[in-house]
């Protein structure tokens, strides 16, 4: 993949949960067609995150789907990560990490519902910024809800922006999540915590391409 755009549903990994089981859900993630993955691993030493991390950027590329890497942008160099991740307080100087980086590289930053923050990341240069928590979700509770009027705006002050909504997303809502104008749909439990995580993605995927 050449385009560095995120698009349709991206899923984002359980952190802390056994390699063994952490393949398996992305596999099945992946069979039922999500265009991304995100690999969080930041408690257990970097020769254990970076088997990992390699062993995703093995099954991301056999579905032709993208790998990124929340936060250690060493860790996405290292894996050949389509790309980073960056939470709110990780962002480093972005301009900087942009020339290290290259062009081709994906730099998502998390904006929660700040315009002015998502302003100054995209023409640092982030590639996608991403606005949540988008609906209510009990994942990361100290997150807001900011809702989808706001998500809406958003679309309207950034009209050509890669835009990646979180928070709270699942089968029931992705239509309007869609409808609001985002680009993507980041998805932790609404795909994870599924029982049959492979139908869970498909549902998930069917409906984003319908709507
Ligand atoms: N940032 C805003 S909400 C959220 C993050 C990481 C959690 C999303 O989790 P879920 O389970 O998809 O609501
Ligand atoms: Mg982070």
């Amino acid at each position: 993949m050449t385009d560095k755009s995120v698009s349709g549903i991206y899923g984002i990994l359980p952190a802390d949960i056994e390699t063994g089981d952490l393949l398996d859900r992305a596999e099945a993630a992946l069979k039922g067609g999500v265009s991304t993955l995100q690999f969080r691993d930041k408690k257990r030493g970097y020769k254990r995150a970076i088997k990992r991390a390699k062993a995703l950027r093995d099954l991301t590329r056999s579905y032709d789907a993208r790998l990124i890497i929340n936060d250690l942008v060493n860790l996405a160099v290292d894996a050949d990560a389509d790309g980073v991740h960056l939470g709110r307080d990780d962002v480093p100087n972005l301009i900087q990490l942009r020339n290290e980086v290259g062009d081709d590289f994906i730099i998502g930053v998390t904006c929660r519902a700040d315009a002015a923050f998502a302003k100054a990341a995209l023409n640092d240069g982030a590639s996608y910024v991403s606005f949540g928590a988008v609906l209510a979700t009990t994942t990361k509770p100290e997150v807001p809800e900011m809702g989808l009027p706001r998500l809406a705006k958003a679309r309207e002050i950034f009209p050509d922006a890669n835009l990646c909504a979180i928070g709270g997303i699942t089968a029931n809502n992705v239509a309007q999540v869609k409808l609001a104008g985002a680009d993507c749909a980041a998805v932790i439990s609404g795909l994870f915590a599924a029982d049959d995580i492979q139908a869970e993605a498909s549902l998930l995927t069917a409906i984003w391409n319908q709507t």
